[in-house]
């Protein structure tokens, strides 16, 4: 037997965390980043996972505990499960999992009291209410979560459980209640931006059913955790968004040259300059020139923030993650090209913290390192406006008198129309391209 504990890992700046679930028992086989226990602060509720699986042997906190970094959780057999643990030289002895280090799943954090149809994840980077806000449905983060995934209004969902809580029954109650027996998952989904009017939905057909093993052999996975959490993000934010999006080419030709310049001089700082960097410099320059574009829409109000945090979407195995580089108008190109190689790194290996996901104002998804010419981003809720990077080509560009060879980045600014209109998004573009080809415009 191999025991080891399992401990509260990295929770940005939440301190005393109460315990408000608990979601195993001793006993439970457990799964790596299965969810034990979920805590809550006056600002947001998490699940905390476990770093490794195995069997429950004890658990250390109970409901109502307050809770901090590092605090002992929980006690997991993990016999053989890990080479760490079967390497640990006293066998008896309990092997201390680091919490940061051991951990491999970041919390994942949702506004305690956000209603369902705006409650973000951890894998779509959003803002978390300073406050709690009284009136709002009460549900466990887990809950929550199942509900955004069926689509389920929380506000319209009656709760049974402890203090009127909303529990998993009640949410299958009221999809049971709210469709007849065929309706499917992503037909209720579809309902999400039709909330808070009385269920009527959006009159979708419901998902085509198919059995696929008719045409051939299937095997089936489970959608990973954060694919299941981005994508209810996602359906949510291509329904409720009025987006449009513009494509544009910026002359990158002397920029590159710059970069590859740059990264020669500065081989031996090991700090690589991608175009990357370089975008994230231009659209702070545009974001202050064009500032309905680091917006958020609240009620009847705008939103213009005085900070500027920019999201990049990473690639990772498990999903698409958005680490954002905080107020990147005041960080050099080597500072942000530093920033983004961690933050990618960790996002690739699932450490990002909470408070390295969110806040962003504005994101770039950038596929240059990959190919395509020109996509259409989903805008990251509740932001305004996202930007879509290609891969850049040589291209013959007539300038006049003669085709000259100029080497052009293809851009997509997908928008909220509700905030920004075409004129403005073109101008935008237009500026964004001009800093790119020559950045002492941002001088002027
Ligand atoms: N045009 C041409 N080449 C480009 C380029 C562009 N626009 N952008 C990057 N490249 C090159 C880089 O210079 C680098 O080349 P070398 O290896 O020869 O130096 C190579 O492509 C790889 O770059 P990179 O991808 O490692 O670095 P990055 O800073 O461009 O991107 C990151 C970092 C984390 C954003 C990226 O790795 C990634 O995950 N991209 C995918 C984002 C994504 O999935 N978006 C879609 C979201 S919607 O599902």
């Amino acid at each position: 037997m191999a025991v080891i504990e399992i401990k509260v890992p990295d929770i940005g700046d939440f301190k005393d965390v109460t315990v408000i679930e608990v979601l195993v028992k001793p006993g439970d086989a457990v799964k790596a980043e299965q969810s034990l226990i979920t805590v809550e602060s006056d600002k947001a509720s998490m699940e905390i996972p476990s770093s490794h699986a195995g069997v429950l042997k004890e658990l250390k906190v109970k409901l109502g505990d307050k809770l901090n970094i590092g605090d002992l959780l929980a006690l997991l057999d993990v016999a053989g499960a890990t080479a760490a643990v079967t390497a640990a030289p006293a066998a008896a002895a309990p092997v201390t999992a680091a919490p940061a280090a051991a951990v491999p799943t970041a919390p994942v954090a949702v506004p305690a009291a956000a209603a369902v149809a705006a409650a973000p994840a951890v894998a779509v980077p959003a803002h978390a209410p300073a406050t709690l806000t009284p009136g709002l449905p009460h549900a466990s983060p887990s809950v929550r979560k199942f509900a955004r995934e069926l689509g389920v209004p929380l506000a319209e969902v009656k709760g049974t459980g402890l203090k009127g809580r909303i529990t998993d029954k009640d949410i299958q109650s009221f999809t049971q209640g709210v469709m007849s027996g065929a309706v499917k998952t992503q037909a209720i989904a579809a309902q999400a931006p039709a909330a808070s009017a009385s269920g009527a939905g959006l009159g979708l057909i419901p998902w085509p059913v198919v059995d696929f093993t008719k045409f051939g052999p299937v095997e089936r996975k489970d959608l990973s955790r954060i694919k299941k959490i981005s994508g209810a993000n996602l359906l949510r934010n291509a329904i409720m968004i009025p987006a449009v999006t513009n494509h544009d080419d910026a002359d990158i030709t002397d920029l590159e040259a710059f970069r590859v310049s740059t990264n020669k001089e500065n081989e031996k700082s090991g700090i690589k300059v991608t175009m990357l960097a370089f975008l994230i410099k231009a659209c702070v320059a545009a974001l202050k020139k064009f500032p309905e574009f680091n917006a958020s829409i609240d009620g009847d109000q705008l939103v213009y923030k005085q900070y500027v945090h920019i999201g990049f979407a990473a690639d990772t195995p498990n999903g698409l993650m958005v680490p954002v580089i905080r107020d990147a108008d005041k960080k050099g190109i080597f500072q942000i090209s530093q920033e983004m190689g961690e933050l990618a790194k960790k996002a690739r290996e699932g450490k990002l913290s909470p408070a390295e996901m969110t806040g962003a104002g504005f994101t770039i998804s950038s596929l240059g390192g990959i190919g395509g010419r020109y996509f259409t981003p989903i805008i990251n809720a509740p932001e305004v406006a996202i930007l879509g990077v290609c891969k850049s080509s040589m291209e013959p560009v007539w300038d006049g008198k003669a085709f000259v060879p100029r080497l052009m980045l293809p851009l997509s600014l997908t928008w909220d129309h509700r905030v920004i209109d075409g004129a403005g998004a073109a101008r935008f573009n237009v500026y964004l391209g001009q800093i790119l080809a020559d950045f002492r415009r941002v001088l002027l």
